[in-house]
């Protein structure tokens, strides 16, 4: 019967740096469930950056990088052979394992959230990051609308309104009554990172009979994350 199990030999190409993007399934109901607040519930925030401590700590990621319900990891290593089903499925089993233990809610049905592989070259890196730091905007500009429009219009009516508006025009509504979306919190524009740091450490080297200062690294979270640029990736380690 083994032979039957036809996608387990099913490798990412070694060499190849990867990032592994799990998204929250159907968390629109979950957000309802949970009476998550709106336009932003700052503790699915913490809980989603606490989730994604963990992953990059037990995946040994380069970076992990949060907004809504999605997390993308960066990792130079692929655990368990680069096998695409297993990393995929124990990935997004742990995930959802963190989320529930972090969240620590009496959930109506148990959350889950899929995952994706997608292989990438040192040019795609900063590029991909770029392209979910755009969402989380689209997103933030998307939220802080429907929520100023739910409170003039039943919810039909504000989805639809909200359909016809360019990005430029949402923004510029909510500036005319009085919704500056450049005072929102930094994470909620560009969501939260996870990466090593260092810290310094003075200490006394008794052998030598000299001061010494040596670095130590940590996991950091960054709720105060820049507009991404080839420095900040290169600055983390995640490209040359
Ligand atoms: N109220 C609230 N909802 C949130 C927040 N963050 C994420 N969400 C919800 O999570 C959803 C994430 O969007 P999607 O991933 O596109 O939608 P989904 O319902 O998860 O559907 P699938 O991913 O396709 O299964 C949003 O539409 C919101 O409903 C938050 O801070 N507050
Ligand atoms: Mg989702």
């Amino acid at each position: 019967m083994k032979d039957y199990e036809v996608y387990s030999s099913l490798r990412v190409p070694k060499n190849l740096k990867v990032i592994v993007r799990l998204d929250g399934r159907a968390f629109h109901k979950l957000a309802s469930d949970l009476k998550l607040t709106k336009p932003y519930d700052e503790n699915f925030y913490r809980v989603m950056a606490e989730v994604c401590v963990n992953l990059f700590k037990e995946f040994s990621a380069i970076f992990a990088y949060t907004f809504s319900d999605e997390i993308s990891l960066l990792l130079d290593n692929l655990p368990f052979d680069g096998r695409v089903e297993k990393v995929n499925s124990i990935l997004a089993g742990f995930t959802s394992s963190s989320f529930v233990l972090h969240y620590g809610a009496d959930f109506k049905k148990p959350p889950a959230f899929d995952s994706r592989i997608i292989p990438v070259n040192e040019t795609d890196i900063l590029r991909y990051f770029k392209w979910r730091q755009d969402e989380s905007w689209i997103n933030c500009v998307n939220s802080y609308g429907i929520s100023y429009l739910k409170n003039m219009y039943s919810n039909d009516e504000a989805n639809d309104k909200i359909k016809g508006m360019k990005l430029n025009e949402i923004h510029e509504l909510l500036f005319q009554n009085g919704i500056n979306l450049n005072d929102v919190d930094t994470y909620k524009k560009r969501g939260i990172g996870v990466y090593r740091k260092n810290k310094k450490i003075e200490g006394f080297n008794k052998k030598e009979n000299k001061n010494q200062t040596s670095y130590r690294s940590y996991v950091y979270t960054d709720w105060q994350l820049p507009i991404f640029n080839e420095e900040f990736f290169k600055n983390i380690g995640a490209i040359k």
